[in-house]
């Protein structure tokens, strides 16, 4: 089966989906590129043969459409969610979720009653990438595996050369942090109970007023410790690394592995998490749930544990330890 595909945003990440779609993935096509801009759409979808359309209404009215890829910027993505949902297609949303927990919980109930509808299906997969990373992979493997012993500590690094201009000092959180939440619930299988967040002496190259970079230091609910050194103006390139420290041992991914971008770093991560999506896909369509990876409820919980950062980042809390504050997991996710 092909499965196809509508991808809702055309900028950056979007066009990439599009291309990726197009040479890369197996079983998948591009049939509609949604954006506002439509010369944008357009630029992104003649290369793949496929129609730009201005409104994603547009693109739910097309006959042959089997799961939506949504890549437009974070604060849109509660309202496309509900109008795929209602369509009742699978949708992969690109992260994060939504920007805050009481809006991912929206989306959470919404995906829940149309479950109810739908044989009791889940319909979201939120692009944490990093979760289809090899090296994220292996050491979640040898977590799991207890072959060092228990897992006591991760050391985490987080820098990106440098940042667009209209960044702002939350996004630090919002925009990068996210990924780190998303991994140590991954790497751990356990939700993160409080966040704190240190702001020391400041780069020169941070745009005014942001303080870059910051330690965020987290602890699980099973009391892992982890910190987490965010730098969004480091210059010198992209780096992402996790040092595991285990009562047998250390393991480290990612350290000096030092690329231009994300894209970069992470574009067999994006691959592999686009194959797994539309294998899933197909897959569903004999039954069970078109999701190869984090749900809405990973969406949730880490917009809950941006809302605790970014109140951590609060010049006054910077001591305290703030709580992450969470509702009781619905059945759906469990
Ligand atoms: C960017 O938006 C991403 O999602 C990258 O994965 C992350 O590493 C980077 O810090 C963000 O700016």
């Amino acid at each position: 089966m092909t499965v196809n595909i509508a991808v809702i945003g055309a900028g950056r990440m979007g066009a990439d989906h599009v291309r990726r779609l197009h040479q890369d993935i197996r079983g998948a096509a591009v049939a509609a590129v949604v954006d506002v801009d439509f010369g944008r759409a357009h630029q992104a979808a003649a290369p793949a043969g496929a129609p730009a359309l201005e409104s994603l209404s547009e693109a739910l009215a097309l006959d042959h459409l089997d799961a939506v890829l949504i890549a437009t910027p974070g604060f849109l993505h509660e309202q496309a969610l509900a109008q795929v949902l209602e369509r009742g297609l699978p949708v992969l949303c690109e992260k994060p979720l939504t920007p805050d927990a009481a809006s991912a919980w929206r989306v959470i109930q919404a995906e829940r009653e149309q479950a109810e509808k739908n044989q009791g299906r889940r319909l979201i997969q939120v692009g944490f990438m990093r979760r289809f990373d090899a090296g994220y992979r292996q050491l979640k493997r040898e977590i799991d595996s207890g072959s060092l012993g228990c897992l006591l500590m991760l050391h985490c690094v987080h820098r990106n050369p440098g940042t667009p201009s209209g960044f702002t000092e939350q996004m630090l959180i919002h925009d990068s942090v996210v990924h780190e939440f998303d991994v140590i619930r991954f790497l751990t299988g356990q939700e993160i109970s409080t966040v704190q967040v240190r702001r020391g002496r400041g780069s020169s190259f941070a745009p005014g007023g942001i303080s870059d970079p910051q330690q965020v230091l987290i602890e699980t609910e099973g009391g892992v410790l982890v910190d987490v050194e965010i730098f969004v103006n480091a210059q010198y390139g992209y780096e992402a690394s996790t040092q595991a420290v285990f009562e047998n041992g250390v393991r480290s991914i990612g350290v000096g592995e030092v690329t231009p971008g994300f894209a970069e770093r992470f574009g067999a991560a994006y691959d592999a998490e686009l194959q797994a999506w539309v294998d899933a896909v197909a897959k569903a369509a004999d039954g069970g749930h078109p999701v190869a990876g984090p749900t809405a409820w990973d969406g949730y919980a880490t917009a809950a544990c941006c809302e605790a950062g970014v109140a951590a980042q609060i010049p006054r809390r910077s001591h305290e330890a703030v709580p992450v504050v969470l509702a009781d997991k619905p059945e759906l996710y469990r």
